[in-house]
């Protein structure tokens, strides 16, 4: 039996490049979640959205990092203190925390919530690594490194905040790669987080490569979070994101790669981020978004 899913908008936008994402949470509403998951079986709470502030009324250097570049790093903490508050507390109620971005920035409340009373395993579905530090970013955006700060990589060891107590490198897996920068290749590869690229997918096929990655986040941990960058998908399916890379997940592999999820029993928390309803086409990235949560929530067809 799926809990209760408790929702959960974080509408931020300035740790991505692009503007618009903030707008995330109301377009994956209105493409109908609460009905989706409900015609699904599954009960839902909609706790509204956490309070973020707009990029127009922050200095975007007001809080800088110990060294190199992060953009909004103050906004960033105060969004992921209070979005971590929101997810322990669903979690501390046997609810299952659903969080809709936002940019991928939010995943630092997400993740650090869910890993606050207990040991985790993560699952992030992205084009993108997310692994950049201030130091080795090449944009300062934050949205391209809560991964390195959730588990504490360079200087983000210092930033209490923003690592994820019972999350460890060994229980992370990265599923969808294809754009990783230079500058950040080097820090995936001296961590102990599992890895499957595109051309992972391509020859193995996504049903292994889901089965592969649901071992590493669930050995030895009560439960993972499973972080969904829309842009994992093909831009031809997902055209409503910031950063998109082409040769991305089909409809299908993604759909399959969440009813594994589903199936294996152990998803804890689940987000939904970097839907930009400026960039898509009538909403259907949002939609898309809402169907990919039914799967991974157990939707079942017969
Ligand atoms: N995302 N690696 C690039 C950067 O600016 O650090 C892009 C990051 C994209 C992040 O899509 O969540
Ligand atoms: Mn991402
Ligand atoms: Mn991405
Ligand atoms: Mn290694």
């Amino acid at each position: 039996m799926t809990p209760t899913v408790r929702v959960v908008g974080a509408p931020t936008d300035y740790g991505a490049n692009r503007r618009g994402v903030d707008m995330g949470p109301s377009a994956i509403r209105y493409a109908g979640l609460a009905q989706e998951l409900e015609r699904a079986d599954i009960d839902v709470v909609d706790d509204g959205d956490v309070r973020a502030p707009r990029a127009e009324e922050r200095d975007p250097e007001a809080e800088r990092p110990a060294s190199g570049r992060a953009k909004f790093l103050r906004e960033t903490r105060e969004v992921a203190t209070r979005l971590a508050d929101r997810v322990a507390g669903a979690l501390v109620g046997d609810e299952l925390p659903l969080v809709l971005g936002g940019d991928h920035s939010v995943a630092i409340g997400s993740v650090t919530g869910s890993a606050r009373n207990a040991d985790i395993g993560a699952i992030w579905f992205d084009a993108h690594g997310d692994f950049n530090t201030p130091e080795t970013s090449p944009s300062g955006n934050v949205h391209g490194m809560p991964l390195a700060a959730a588990l504490g990589v360079g200087d983000f060891g210092d930033v209490e905040w923003a690592n994820a107590a019972g999350l460890r490198a060994e229980n992370v897996a990265i599923v969808g790669l294809r754009s990783v920068d230079p500058s950040e290749r080097p820090a995936i590869a001296d961590s102990d987080v599992t890895t499957f690229t595109m051309s992972d997918i391509d020859e193995q096929g996504i049903t292994s490569v889901a089965e592969d990655a649901l071992d590493v986040a669930t050995a030895g941990t009560e439960g993972v979070h499973v972080s969904l960058d829309l842009d994992w998908l093909d831009p031809r399916e997902a055209p409503g994101v910031g950063t998109p890379v082409r040769g991305g997940a089909t409809y299908r592999e993604a759909h399959s790669a969440m009813e594994a999820v589903a199936e294996r029993g152990c998803l804890r928390s689940l987000e939904l981020v970097e839907v930009n309803p400026i960039l898509d086409d009538r909403n259907e990235t949002a939609s898309l978004a809402t169907e990919l949560a039914a799967s991974a929530l157990g939707k079942q067809i017969l």
